[in-house]
């Protein structure tokens, strides 16, 4: 078992959903955190809340993932977090519409790509050389069922979720030999703001997504993500795809009647 009391992890997107549940569950395990996203009052009272509830230290950092001059400054500024860090979770992320490509909106596809490939891609270009150096360290890259299975409409937000799982394939030959750890995970249907986000604010479609099925709670995702980082050091959990009972595909869910 790897212990996380006493550890420093790094969770992007933790203003909410799964972000937000994990840096709570870590904290709950006593590792101390770093939470990233670019509402800081939120981060503010989560860091309050963590300090408050678990007794560890948490340290809130506001940017943009997209931003390779913001990650670069706050977060590759944050030296002495850097040299500590053993865990980093990849979550931050959103899908944006429903649309086909013929009538999709490319500043939706470049929102997406920026920050589910390419944030992605440079926070964990700051933080992984100190893992690789210390020879230790776990990153959870938070992929999804759309990183194997495509619906229509979904073509670009897929793509993202395949190239999250590919990033995460290659990393995985990039550090092999350091000791660092590299994890997918790969959530179904959730109920977050996610639904929110990608219908821009129409909660009554965002609601019925998750129509007459039984969601997962961003906990599942939770848990999921630190049964990976506790497993023992010589096993890496390389994918672990967690959907809701009522859901067996991207395409088939089951629905209750009303
Ligand atoms: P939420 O919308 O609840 O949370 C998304 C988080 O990402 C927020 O904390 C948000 O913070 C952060 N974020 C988004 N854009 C940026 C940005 N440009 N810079 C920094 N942070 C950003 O959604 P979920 O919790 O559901 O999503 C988390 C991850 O899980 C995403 O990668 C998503 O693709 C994936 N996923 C979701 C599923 C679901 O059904 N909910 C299923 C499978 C995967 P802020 O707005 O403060 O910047
Ligand atoms: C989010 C799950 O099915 O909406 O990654 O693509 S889905």
């Amino acid at each position: 078992m790897t212990e996380l009391k006493g550890r420093w992890a790094l969770v992007t997107g933790a203003t909410s959903g799964f972000g937000m549940a994990v840096a709570r569950a870590l904290a709950a395990q006593g590792c101390h955190v770093a939470i990233t996203g670019r509402r800081a009052d939120r981060l503010q009272a989560l860091g309050r809340e963590i300090r408050d509830r678990h007794s560890v230290e948490s340290v809130s950092l506001t940017f943009d993932v997209r931003d390779p001059t913001q990650v670069r400054a706050i977060l590759g500024g944050a030296t002495e977090l850097l040299s500590r860090l053993d865990v980093l979770v990849n979550n931050a992320g959103l899908a944006l519409a429903l649309d086909p490509i013929q009538s999709g909106d490319t500043a939706d596809w470049d929102q997406m790509i920026d920050t589910n490939v390419k944030g992605l891609l440079y926070v964990t270009r700051t933080v992984l050389p100190g893992m690789v150096e210390r020879r230790q360290g776990h990153v959870v890259n938070v992929g999804s069922i759309a990183g194997h299975q495509v619906y229509g409409g979904g073509a670009v937000y897929c793509a993202t979720k395949f190239a999250v799982r590919a990033i995460s394939d290659g990393l995985r030959y990039d550090v092999l030999g350091t000791g660092v750890r590299v994890s997918n995970v790969e959530p179904g249907l959730a109920e977050t703001e996610f639904s929110e986000v990608r219908f821009k604010g129409n909660r009554a479609r965002a609601g019925s997504v998750y129509d007459g099925m039984t969601p997962l709670r961003p906990e599942d995702v939770a848990e999921a993500v630190v049964w990976c980082l506790t497993r023992p050091p010589h096993v890496n959990v390389q994918s672990v795809m967690i959907l809701p009972t009522d859901q067996a595909s991207a395409y088939a869910v089951h629905r209750r009647k009303a």
